[in-house]
């Protein structure tokens, strides 16, 4: 389809298209006037049967993007003397394809990495050219921002046992257990939980028929004042918090008797593993009223369908899959499962169709990829885990990654521990960064490419295909012309592997090399033996297909699989937070001595280290506020605006103070990937500060999938600036 088959003219300088936001994951649909060439005005769309015209303040900032003077029009060569020039896409293909061949034969694939973040994640195409680059290299190392954002999602599963049909639908649960999550800001949630479309009318609705919230968390979120029962526990103390529940749930019999006898095999193990989390050493440890947790439990346990589900805030904490895995193993005996002849929610239209009986997987080894160098770490899900990268660029020895190609990521202010990150991007013999805008990654590079942006690429909603709360499909074919010598993520990658004689194999077909593919050729290829054929995508945009949801088929009767609720690791872990005492000991450290708790947060206005460039979203302010609650800054005689400098056992930060009646006392709230590459914070009022520096690579780390303590960070505060006095 061409770009002139989906435009209504409306008058003879302005085409309305339709298409959908990629400035996050959640794909609303919206509708863009486009006059000269140019997005000149977006509206949401009242008639899509999944958003209804629900759009943010960000998607509507993508007209000024897409023309934004700080837009990279061009790439960028680095001089000797550090400085930039501009270079022609093909002529930067030509170096750096030259480079890499060098690379290559000096010291194998192993050194050739590429790590693809947020920005590339939003482009159907992007991740799966950047997979297939590495495969045609034989090269593990493929790395991507899942591993620094909720990997236990990927992990945890693995250890008790998967339930083929999955866990319980949103749409018609009676209970939602919230933990550490903010779709209302963030339009994230976990499967089964309320997703990004339309978020605030979908939760009324579903409170309207009797749905019951509840949230655990430390703030008192947007989505928290919408709960029945919000807990808000000391940050990091999620394990011990649902082992108290787990306990209440199992001692007053609240579980499913029948499915645990047919599906469980350890249920006594998980008692006896929980039995020493009493409710007043619960309560006390998390800070929580003991009735309270008890009504959780009883809220939860005795309603007939829904979820328990985590967000960033616990998986990025201390034990991150600890409380990813008694969250699942909460459902599992509640047996919130999908039963024989139950419809599934989401249509998994992109995907080659799998069968989904109600059965177990036993349990098996969560990370079989590729060997780190560091740790005793390997990867997971054919990907390697960017907690360990900067050390995999470090460290000397076989297989040492050299060169590096950023697609859409912001390593210095995104990746744990800022300092080594620098020092990594510095030590790289080649550092290419794909990026439509001069990040703070993008000053170390020796080639930022520019990119095009979402309006002038083909897509489909490849994320949110498996979390849409109907079965739902979307496309979009490119609705503006490019501005500038801008190239596709996955040409970047198509035009590296030409040069390397090196294939790139998708699950059509290696992609040609003798010719250029257009976006939609590249998306046959990725998305071929899909469950609804690329084709018929592209006719159906914006549309629920009822008849066409996946149905639960019976389970193999030859099944004897069960579920492992209490792994001996796992109980071994829940002993080690007993003798810890305190999330902060997980990490080696005096409790006394950090007597706050640095967590994360999502801005309505920017996404991660992108956005405040923008003049809409800048104006909503130029820094990533320290919010704390009022009677800590009355303890330290700290006013709005005031400077302060957070202190963790790794590194130091400086942030501007903001009261937050909303943040519980002890805990400071605050958003991740701002501020530049200076270590000293000079325009920290202008830029903000990334709070990754705080963070340490290994301190608290996963022993499993590598994961770092991002959220409730032990820190203490000291006074640097006290303004308005
Ligand atoms: N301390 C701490 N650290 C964290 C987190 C935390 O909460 N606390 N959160 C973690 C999480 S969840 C994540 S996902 C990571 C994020 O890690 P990254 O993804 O590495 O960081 P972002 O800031 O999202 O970087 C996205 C980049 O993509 C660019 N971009 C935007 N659109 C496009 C596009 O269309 N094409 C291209 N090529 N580039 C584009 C943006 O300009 C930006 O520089 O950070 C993690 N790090
Ligand atoms: N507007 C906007 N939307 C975004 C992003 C953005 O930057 N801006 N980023 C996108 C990305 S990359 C991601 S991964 C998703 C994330 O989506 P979410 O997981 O919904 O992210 P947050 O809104 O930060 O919600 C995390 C919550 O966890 C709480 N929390 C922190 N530490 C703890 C803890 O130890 N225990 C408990 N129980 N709670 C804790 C925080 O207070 C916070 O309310 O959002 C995406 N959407
Ligand atoms: S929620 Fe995400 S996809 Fe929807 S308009 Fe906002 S940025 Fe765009
Ligand atoms: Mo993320």
């Amino acid at each position: 389809m061409t770009i002139a088959d989906n435009a209504q003219s409306t008058d003879h300088d302005v085409e309305t298209h339709h298409t959908f936001c990629r400035f996050c994951h959640a794909s609303c649909p919206i509708e863009v006037d486009v006059a000269g060439g140019q997005a000149v005005a977006i509206r949401g769309v009242p008639e899509d049967p999944l958003f209804a015209g629900y759009t943010c303040i960000k998607g509507r900032q993508i007209p000024e993007q897409m023309t934004h003077p700080s837009r990279l029009r061009s790439s960028l060569r680095r001089r000797a003397d550090g400085t930039f020039e501009e270079i022609s896409s093909q002529d930067a293909m030509d170096a750096i394809g030259a480079e890499l061949k060098r690379i290559l034969d000096t010291y194998g694939p192993r050194a050739i990495a590429s790590y693809t973040g947020t920005g590339g994640y939003q482009n159907s195409l992007a991740v799966p050219a950047a997979r297939a680059f590495h495969q045609g290299l034989e090269s593990p190392s493929f790395y991507t921002s899942v591993t620094i954002d909720q990997p236990a999602k990927t992990t945890a599963p693995f250890r008790v046992g998967i339930w083929e049909a999955g866990y319980h639908n949103f749409s018609d649960a009676d209970v939602l257990l919230a933990i550490g999550y903010n779709p209302m800001v963030s339009s994230f949630s976990p499967v089964g939980g309320l997703q990004g479309t339309n978020p605030y009318v979908v939760l009324r609705d579903a409170k309207k028929r009797g749905m019951k919230l509840i949230v655990i968390d430390p703030r008192r979120t947007e989505f928290a004042t919408q709960a029945d029962i919000h807990l808000a526990p000391k940050p990091g103390e999620d394990p011990t918090l649902m082992a108290g529940i787990l306990k209440v749930v199992i001692d007053e019999g609240l579980f499913d008797h029948e499915f645990c006898e047919k599906w469980v095999a350890d249920l006594p193990q998980l008692a006896a593993a929980v039995s020493t989390f009493d409710l007043d050493y619960v309560a006390k440890r998390c800070d929580v009223p003991a009735d309270d947790i008890v009504a959780a439990a009883r809220m939860f346990a005795t309603a007939a369908k829904g979820t328990s589900g985590t967000g960033t805030g616990p998986s990025m904490a201390p034990h991150s899959s600890l409380t990813e895995h008694l969250s699942i193993v909460l459902n599992t005996i509640c047996g919130r499962v999908n039963r024989e002849g139950d419809t599934l929610e989401s249509g998994y239209f992109l995907y080659p169709e799998t069968p989904r009986r109600a059965q177990v997987h036993a349990a098996r080894p969560p990370a079989t990829g590729a060997n780190q160098r560091v740790r005793n770490l390997r990867g997971i899900r054919g990907e390697m885990l960017t907690t360990a990268l900067a050390e995999e660029i470090l460290n000397e020895g076989e297989g040492r990654v050299r060169a590096l190609i950023v697609s859409g990521g912001n390593p210095v202010v995104a990746w744990p521990d800022q300092e080594l990150t620098i020092k990594a991007m510095e030590d790289l013999e080649l550092l290419v960064v794909v990026d439509h805008r001069m990040s703070a990654t993008a000053e170390f590079a020796d080639y930022v490419i520019a990119p095009t942006l979402s309006l002038e690429r083909a897509d489909v909603p490849h994320l949110m295909d498996r979390w849409f709360r109907a079965p739902y499909t979307n496309y979009t074919e490119a609705i503006t012309p490019r501005i500038g010598d801008v190239m596709n993520e996955w040409e970047v990658f198509w035009e590296l592997a030409r040069r390397l004689n090196s294939p790139l194999p998708f699950p059509g077909g290696n992609a040609p090399m003798d010719r250029h593919p257009s976006d939609d050729e590249m998306l046959d290829l990725v998305y071929a033996g899909s469950r609804m054929p690329m084709d018929e995508v592209r006719r159906n945009r914006m549309k629920v297909h009822p008849d066409k949801a996946m149905i639960v088929q019976a389970a193999d009767p030859a099944c004897t699989a069960k579920f492992t609720v209490a792994p001996d690791d796992i109980v071994e872990e829940m002993r080690q937070i007993v003798v810890e005492g305190d999330s902060a000991a997980a990490l080696g450290v005096d409790p006394a001595k950090y007597p706050f708790r640095l967590v994360s947060r999502r801005l309505k206005h920017v996404l991660n280290s992108f956005g405040s460039e923008l003049s809409v979203l800048g104006s909503k302010g130029s820094t990533n506020p320290a919010y704390m609650n009022p009677d800590d800054m009355e303890h330290y005689d700290l006013a709005d605006g005031d400077l302060i400098e957070i202190f963790s056992p790794r590194a130091s930060v400086q942030a501007v103070v903001e009261s937050a009646p909303d943040v519980r006392r002890g805990v400071i709230s605050m958003a991740h990937s701002w501020g530049g590459s200076s270590l000293t914070d000079e325009k920290v009022r202008d830029i903000g500060t990334p709070t990754s520096r705080l963070v340490s690579v290994d301190k608290g780390y996963d022993t499993v999938n590598g994961m770092v303590v991002q959220s409730a960070i032990p820190v203490r505060i000291t006074v640097l600036e006290q303004i308005n006095r």
